[in-house]
């Protein structure tokens, strides 16, 4: 695991398709502490809010870990905010319900795609940006690398395209820090389909080779991106998955 804690500002590796050079939005803020700000206890500390996001493919543990990362929040005083995508708000639930669902129509790659970009800017308008401007942090059950890794390196589509429509949703608004809970494929599968009592979604009736291909990228997304993705060992048991994620927060 590389030992650097996740830091704001990260160097650009031109080889990687889904670096850019991402142009600030007029009078946007750059990086969460410029955002927003609250003050904590009586003196006069400032406590801004951190955007946390939790990458990983099926059943690596995501859920179980942002539970477990804002209670250790709330144990130290912060407010932290549980949210997930495809979905996170009334209305991008019912987004995450439409791509998500087993129907007869087909659902091609960039109808997808286009769908968790829809939903994604619904999250971020209504809940995401207020959350860390009122300095709340936010812990994320997947972001823009779910549809880098998932539509891109798992269907193949244009990363290039895939950055156009983050820098039109979501600016650059970027995660403080992303936690990619890696696991062998057949351990998370094995592990999602264990626990869910319901019929299999349409990722969830992919077969192997996909999501092969989705753990390779978010590997690769880790290996460019060395300051913002930590990534955890999630294969091994609760607790020391635990121990993982509470060292990335510490450093935070
Ligand atoms: N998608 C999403 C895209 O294709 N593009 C996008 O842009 C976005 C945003 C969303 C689907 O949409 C796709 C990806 C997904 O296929 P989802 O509900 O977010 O679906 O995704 P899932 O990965 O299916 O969520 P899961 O709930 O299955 O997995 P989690 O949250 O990673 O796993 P969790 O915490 O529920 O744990 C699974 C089981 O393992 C146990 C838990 O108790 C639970 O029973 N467990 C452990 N057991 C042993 N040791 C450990 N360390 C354990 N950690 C957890």
């Amino acid at each position: 695991m590389p030992s650097e804690p996740c830091v704001r500002s990260e160097p650009r590796v031109a080889s990687e398709p889904w670096v850019r050079s991402e142009p600030r939005l007029a009078g946007e803020p750059r990086v969460a502490s410029e955002r927003g700000a609250s003050v904590s206890g009586a003196g006069n500390s400032v406590s801004p809010g951190r955007f946390i996001t939790l990458e990983g493919i099926e059943g690596a543990g995501k859920s179980t870990v942002a539970q477990l990362a804002v209670g250790w929040l709330a144990a130290r005083g912060i407010t932290a905010r549980v949210t997930r995508e495809p979905g996170g708000t009334p209305l991008a639930e019912r987004v995450r319900k439409i791509v998500l669902e087993r129907g007869p129509e087909a659902v091609s790659p960039q109808a997808e795609t286009l769908l968790m970009f829809a939903a994604r800017s619904i999250h971020v308008e209504n809940l995401i940006r207020p959350a860390l401007a009122r300095g709340e942090w936010v812990i994320c059950d997947r972001f823009t690398d779910a549809t880098r890794a998932y539509q891109g390196y798992g269907r193949g589509l244009d990363p290039a395209w895939i950055e156009q429509l983050a820098l039109a949703v979501h600016g650059d608004l970027q995660p403080d820090c992303t936690l990619l809970l890696d696991l062998p494929v057949a351990l998370g599968l094995s592990r999602a389909r264990g626990r869910s009592g319901t019929a299999a979604d349409r990722f969830e009736a992919e077969v192997e080779e996909f999501f092969e291909r989705v753990r390779t990228g978010y590997l690769l997304i880790a290996q460019h991106n060395p300051q913002r993705v930590r990534v955890i060992d999630a294969s091994r048991t609760l607790p020391d998955v635990t121990e993982q994620v509470t060292r990335v927060l510490e450093s935070l």
